[in-house]
């Protein structure tokens, strides 16, 4: 066996060497500018040789090969090309003002878990960790606690996105993919026609009816990871129907009041048919905070529904009007009532559930799971 393993590292070794050696030579040492003392040059008791060459890469190619080199300080006018012996240049007392035509490049050190190298030579954190230089993973979502967190199985969790100042609660559910439930109306035991803040710091019990937060929502989809929005709403026979999902569906900012966003050239129709499909772009209101941008209509107040609005239409689903649940299961046929036209016509919603997935695990088992 050893015989084997000293055969196969004889071949590769006369492999590398016989026909790739100044590829792989040049390619094992990177070099980034030197991000801690800007402007400085290694000061000369830490510059061990100095060579000629006609470029920046001719000079870094001189120091490639060198295994006790791991920067250079190049001079443009005089071709001077100096090679550093340390990693001197992460401390300023070892560095001194560059000349006018002074260059500095060293070797980056190696990047520690979590992190990877930055577009200026410093390592930053990677996507789903933070705190950089002691990089963690943090919750960003309802994937992350199945995966890294302390999961216990469908539940309520505390995650916190990059962009939420404070840890909060979400319903997870895994079924094939972790779902973020966003709004959930099952029980009609909670008042939704609410004003505005209430719908930016979200309402209810997360483990019954509720929304999340506009606030909540926004940090969720502006993290690092692509949603998908799904809707369920439920008759009363309590047979399910489904929204068309929409592909990284986004929530803007409180600046632009948190409007409804969605990737329109992700979906195989342009674009998706269903209530949103109107709604992208179209800012929140509620009855205290009109946003629906038409003069002389107030939908928010007109639905008793707090919504993304942007047309006279006022929309074909208002699943935060008023719970009627009416005998027989059909529509008043009223603005203020729960219905949800694209899927249920004039049949009367019982249920709605709204819940973000991750777009990358599309779950091979909707919609009938
Ligand atoms: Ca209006």
């Amino acid at each position: 066996m050893s015989g084997v393993l000293i055969w196969i590292a004889f071949v590769f070794t006369q492999t590398s060497f016989s026909t790739a050696q100044p590829v792989e030579m040049m390619g094992e040492k990177r070099f980034a500018k030197a991000p801690y003392c800007p402007d400085q040059i290694l000061a000369p008791q830490h510059l061990y040789q100095k060579v000629k060459a006609r470029s920046t890469i001719e000079c870094m190619a001189q120091c490639r090969p060198d295994a006790d080199c791991s920067a250079i300080v190049y001079d443009t006018g005089n071709h001077d090309c100096q090679l550093g012996d340390s990693k001197a240049y992460e401390n300023c007392s070892n560095m001194e003002a560059a000349g006018p035509n002074m260059k500095f490049y060293h070797e980056p050190p190696p990047c520690g878990v979590g992190e990877e190298m930055g577009p200026d030579g410093i390592c930053v954190c990677k996507a789903g960790f933070k705190g950089y230089p002691n990089c963690v993973r943090y919750l960003s979502d309802c994937d992350d606690v199945y995966h890294y967190g302390n999961w216990t199985g469908d539940g309520v969790y505390f995650i916190q996105p990059l962009l939420s100042a404070q840890p909060f609660q979400v319903y997870c559910r895994f079924i094939t993919n972790a779902r973020n439930y966003i709004m959930e109306r099952r029980k009609n035991d909670m008042e939704f026609n609410r004003p505005w803040n209430d719908y930016v710091n979200g309402f209810g019990d997360v483990d019954g009816d509720h929304f999340l937060g506009l606030e909540n929502i926004y940090a969720l989809t502006n993290d690092h990871k692509r949603f998908e929005l799904r809707v369920v709403v439920k008759d009363e026979a309590n047979d399910r129907f489904f929204e068309n999902p929409y592909k990284e569906t986004k929530i803007g900012n409180a600046a632009s009041g948190y409007p409804f966003l969605f990737n329109v050239s992700a979906h195989s129709t342009l674009p998706p048919v269903g209530c949103f499909q109107s709604l992208y772009g179209a800012k929140f209101s509620t009855s205290d905070r009109d946003n629906d941008g038409v003069p002389n209509v107030h939908c928010a107040a007109l639905r008793e529904g707090p919504w993304w609005y942007n047309d006279a239409s006022c929309n074909t689903c208002n699943p935060t009007g008023p719970l009627v649940r009416p005998a027989g299961g059909t529509r008043l046929g009223v603005d203020n009532e729960v219905f949800w036209t694209h899927v249920l016509g004039n049949v009367a919603p019982f249920k709605v559930t709204m819940f973000l997935v991750l777009q990358s695990e599309f779950n091979s088992c909707w919609p009938n799971c």
